[in-house]
């Protein structure tokens, strides 16, 4: 169902949220059969979370936190397909002043600053835009900072800060041609609807440089996997940086504007920094490095169908599959070790969904009759990059990558 074939007034201002919405009560809702907790493996714990079907729009989600909504998705759903379901998206907002719903009929995206024409656009007028479609992964910054050691502060996240899924919608490059960008300007800042709990707090703004902005892969999504986006999750529409961490994906967006000289805007200059270091690594407590803009995103890759706990029977054939994805660029390899890294066996790859998307791997081993089986797994992307042995580290948990490893019983 798409926002334009809606004319009749009684569906143009929709509720998306109800009165219980985001700021209400958690009601304890579950079915009798869900397990209403979750254990989360993160090293030294706490880990149990409840599981959540409180939120709109939103099936079981694990609860991070309540005001503004962190949802992290189970792990189960990454091993059901390379598409994570709207209602099972991950959410992560930084205020909580957010709307609990839009009036589409009155909703405008505006496109202002260094421009020849200033824009103010209805979803009419957006939806008509020569569209795109595109796959990618959405992926929070601190995705698996709950992994970090020693422990950092924030959302304390297994691997389910991300999400991977078909976005339809159109290049912000025509929506600046139409607005004519002048010579001069540098960068593109995006702001949403959403704003800061306090007077005088940061409202959440990002900005790509302008030649980012400009290349054609950038793009504004009004649906997600076929249908509307998720109130929580940016309705009636957000921007898609392919490649780059989901900060950077602004939600709710109803503002761009074209600047003329960098972006000093708190959610650039203070926040989402990383250090300019090899994989964002440094000591804890090591002081004095420069620091950047957070930015692209490298190859990761996970186990979806076993987990430390997992038994397996002496001299069983196990299979195993899980999900990668390249980063800025598609998956090349996805390799098993089952030796402690000294040698690699290719995995199968499954269907190839585009560049960015999450891509499934398979394979089969022998469990050996007794001990543990140990597992290593990494991806190696199209640019040649590899998942590091040693895990990276950083104050703000940011870019968590390190080769993963699960130890199965056998039992
Ligand atoms: N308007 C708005 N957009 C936003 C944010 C926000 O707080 N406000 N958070 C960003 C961050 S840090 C993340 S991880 C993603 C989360 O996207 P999702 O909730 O759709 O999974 O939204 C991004 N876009
Ligand atoms: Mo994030």
């Amino acid at each position: 169902m798409t926002i334009a074939k809606q004319p009749d007034r009684s569906r143009s201002r929709r509720r998306l949220l109800q009165s219980a919405g985001i700021l209400g009560a958690m009601a304890a809702t579950f079915p009798a059969w869900a397990d209403p907790f979750v254990d989360l493996d993160l090293p030294g714990g706490p880990d149990r979370r409840e599981l959540t079907t409180a939120f709109p729009q939103k099936g079981p989600m694990i609860l991070q936190r309540t005001r503004p909504p962190l949802l992290e998705t189970p792990r189960e759903v990454f091993d059901r397909g390379v598409f994570t379901p709207n209602d099972q998206f991950f959410v992560r907002w930084h205020w909580a002043v957010i709307p609990t719903e839009v009036d589409v009929a009155k909703f405008k995206l505006t496109v202002r600053g260094h421009v020849n024409q200033v824009l103010s656009l209805s979803l009419a007028e957006l939806l008509a835009m020569p569209r795109v479609e595109l796959v990618a992964v959405n992926q929070c910054s601190g995705n698996s900072r709950g992994l970090f050691q020693p422990r950092v502060s924030g959302g304390q996240w297994e691997n389910g800060a991300m999400g991977n899924a078909r976005w339809t919608g159109f290049r912000l490059r025509d929506l600046l041609d139409r607005a004519g960008v002048k010579a001069g300007a540098v960068a593109v800042r995006f702001n949403g609807l959403d704003e800061p709990v306090v007077d005088g707090a940061p409202d959440f703004m990002k900005s790509l440089d302008i030649d980012h902005a400009r290349s054609g892969e950038v793009m504004l999504a009004y649906l997600m996997n076929g249908e509307q986006l998720p109130l929580l999750n940016g309705f009636p529409l957000r921007l898609i940086v392919p490649g780059w961490y989901s900060t950077y994906w602004v939600k709710m967006l109803n503002d761009i504007e074209v600047l003329d000289a960098p972006d000093e805007n708190y959610w650039m200059k203070t926040a989402y920094r990383i250090p300019d270091t090899p994989q964002a690594s440094v000591k804890p407590g090591e002081t004095g490095f420069k620091t950047v803009p957070i930015n692209r995103m490298v190859p990761r890759s996970f186990f979806t169908n076993v987990r430390d706990a997992t038994t397996v029977k002496p001299g069983a054939a196990v299979p195993l599959r899980g999900i990668a994805f390249g980063g800025d660029c598609g998956v090349s390899e996805v390799e098993l070790s089952t030796n402690s890294g000294e040698s690699w066996q290719k995995t199968a790859l499954g269907k190839d969904e585009g560049s960015y998307s999450f891509r499934q791997w398979s394979t089969t081993v022998t469990a050996p009759r007794t001990g543990t089986l140990a597992l290593q797994l990494r991806c190696t992307n199209t640019k040649g990059e590899v998942q590091p042995a040693e895990p990276n580290w950083n104050g703000g948990g940011f870019m968590r990558n390190v080769i993963e490893r699960v130890q199965l019983k056998i039992a």
